[in-house]
């Protein structure tokens, strides 16, 4: 895990009494270089395409205050707006592409005609390292304000707290300019200096079992659907760390237990293999609608040879990564309550897998998943455990970190 120190400087500008942070629009600051997010999502939705506010789509000349104008227009072309409805609020992670000192949050409000009321009036900002860590949540801001004039509009730009090491902002509305159907904006980057790269997970193939049992009993699906492959995107072949597995309200794609938070789940290989890493996808379901999540999260893991002799164990592992599934179909961040954040930064409903990794074990037929206990949070309407898809990576192809690395 890289080290993550916090270098955030609050302004003095930006407190208020009584604790509510105002932000302060200065119209000619200056700026590092201006960045565009590479990747957004919210649980919002969008009736009109939420990628609309990081693709410069409705961007250009002329410029006021050193920033291009967005267009005005009354279509979906170049504007989010939330599904309508009750869709008013939460929040929209971004993706910075790359890990950068922020310093400044720069906004095009909605501009159209249709809709005067939907701009973001009041936020939160979280800021999240490359390792997804959390490195500052400010206070409330507020300042956004709709500005339609019935032609181009300007930026409008937010002197928020400058953190250090940032790679993924998460604003998180709390309130609309009073619109009761939509909130939405009309483009969104960030100020900041580039500090580097940032990580992209790696990428390791991975043997799937042939046969699975297991001694929690089966209320939807099957253990095998837990490495056949079912639900994954693009059923690959081989499978690998980096692989979705989509989330799906049908059993053909996954297993839950009938009653049991505690057991095993017993897997074959189709020979033996020199093991050295665990990868799986957690449950995910649509079922979890309620915010519950019977996901696996603390296990070991026991190694058996083709004599079925005991060969070793894992201590135990603590899976942190569950669904959080919304009724927006989207999953959003949540924090594990070690500071980091979880969950799938795209909106597409479906998530990675976690890899595992642990000195080399060799001639291994059979491999027994204990399962200790599930997150099942909150508290579950029955006592559940699943999961949605497991692989084990070949010693020769394990990666030299070690320890638990985080795939999203
Ligand atoms: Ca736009
Ligand atoms: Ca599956």
């Amino acid at each position: 895990m890289m080290e993550n120190k916090q270098f955030y400087r609050v302004k003095a500008s930006v407190y208020a009494a009584a604790g509510l942070v105002l932000a302060v629009l200065l119209p000619a600051m200056s700026l590092g270089a201006l960045i565009t997010p590479t990747d957004v999502a919210t649980e919002m939705g969008a009736v009109w395409s939420l990628g609309n506010i990081i693709d410069d789509s409705g961007m250009g000349a002329p410029q006021v205050d050193g920033y291009d104008t967005h267009v005005n227009t009354d279509g979906s072309t170049y504007l989010w707006l939330s599904s309508g409805g009750s869709q008013l609020t939460g929040p929209i992670n971004f993706d910075l592409g790359g890990v950068y000192d922020v310093t400044n949050l720069v906004i095009w409000p909605p501009n159209t005609t249709l809709r005067t009321t939907c701009a973001i009036s009041n936020f939160v900002v979280r800021y999240i390292g490359d390792d997804m860590t959390v490195l500052h949540t400010s206070g409330t801001l507020t300042g956004t304000v709709a500005q339609l004039d019935g032609g181009r509009i300007k930026a409008q730009v937010f002197d928020i707290p400058d953190v250090s090491n940032v790679r993924y902002m998460s604003i998180n509305v709390t309130a609309n300019c009073g619109n009761g159907s939509y909130t939405g904006s009309s483009e969104i980057k960030f100020g900041g200096t580039s500090v580097g790269a940032g990580s992209e997970p790696a990428v390791y193939d991975l043997l799937s079992p042939t046969n699975a049992t297991t001694d929690m009993g089966t209320v939807w699906g099957h253990v095998t659907k837990t490495w056949d492959l079912t639900g994954v995107e693009g059923s690959p072949s081989p499978l690998t760390t980096t692989n979705k597995h989509g989330q799906y309200a049908s059993g053909a794609n996954m297993w839950l237990s009938n009653g049991d938070t505690e057991g095993n789940v017993t897997y074959w290989l189709d020979g033996e293999y020199s093991l050295g890493g665990f990868a799986f996808w957690n449950f995910n379901s649509t079922h979890d609608t309620d915010g519950s999540r019977r996901c696996v999260k603390q296990f070991d893991l026991s190694f058996y040879d083709a004599s079925d002799v005991l060969i070793s164990s894992t201590n135990n592992l603590l899976a942190t990564r569950s669904a959080v599934y919304t009724a927006n179909n989207t999953y959003k961040f949540w924090e594990d309550g070690t500071g980091k954040i979880q969950g799938p930064l795209n909106a597409k409903p479906c998530y990675y897998a976690e890899l595992f990794t642990f000195t080399k074990v060799d001639g291994v037929k059979k491999v027994v998943l204990h399962i200790d206990s599930a997150w099942n949070v909150p508290t579950p309407a029955g006592s559940y455990v699943g999961l949605a898809e497991v692989g084990f990576l070949e010693a020769a192809s394990t990666p030299s970190t070690g320890g638990v690395v985080l795939f999203w």
